[in-house]
């Protein structure tokens, strides 16, 4: 999504998870840790970490901005990216890892642990639907970081039928905003 937001041209190489691609020596020679994404260099340095594959693109490429103009823009989207996925994103993330059969074999599942996750997923939907009944995006007045990371761990929460409630309208206005964009296709499950 974000590369999208950018509108770069980057060459993706598939990796299949379900196949074990991930855990084979010439992925593991990229990512010790196995996981995608990694964004290669032309260097050859592959970078792993969705935030740093994220800040160093931004780097590169600072149009559109999306980690804020400023200091106080930036203090103020990082506070709010922060908190999406603190409060959502990785919650969204461990409810499906505790909850939804697909991971039964992969994971201990702990129930009284997915309950909470699916507790902070609520909380933060009203907190995410204050915070837009005054700004037009979380980190104030154009799209960033921010609502992408909030835009993802909505879409996973949704996926494992955690959606939120009609009556939170600043959310719903929100998330339909973030849904037009085209590169939310990228991130939309349903
Ligand atoms: N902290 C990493 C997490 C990456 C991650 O969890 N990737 C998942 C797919 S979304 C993965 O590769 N899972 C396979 C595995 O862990 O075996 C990031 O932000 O990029």
């Amino acid at each position: 999504m974000f590369i999208a937001e950018k509108r770069l041209d980057v060459e993706q190489v598939e990796i299949c998870i379900a196949d074990g691609d991930h855990r084979k020596a010439d992925f593991l020679a990229k990512n010790p840790l196995g996981q995608v994404p990694v964004l290669e260099l032309d260097s050859g340095i592959c970078i792993s970490e969705s935030m740093a594959i994220c800040r160093y693109l931004e780097e590169e490429f600072p149009t559109p901005n999306l980690f804020g103009r400023d200091p106080e823009e930036r203090a103020v989207i990082h506070m709010w990216s922060r908190r999406a996925e603190a409060t959502l994103f990785v919650p969204a993330v461990d409810y499906g890892h505790h909850s939804h059969p697909l991971f039964r074999g992969q994971f201990s599942q702990i129930p009284s642990y997915a309950y909470l996750c699916r507790d902070s997923i609520e909380k933060s939907y009203s907190l995410l639907d204050s915070r837009l009944g005054s700004v037009g995006f979380l980190g104030g007045d154009t799209f960033s970081i921010a609502d992408l990371i909030a835009f993802c761990g909505l879409e996973l929460a949704r996926l494992w039928q955690v959606a939120f409630a009609p009556s939170l309208t600043s959310l719903a206005l929100w998330h339909r905003r973030i849904s037009e964009r085209p590169s939310a296709s990228m991130a939309r499950y349903s």
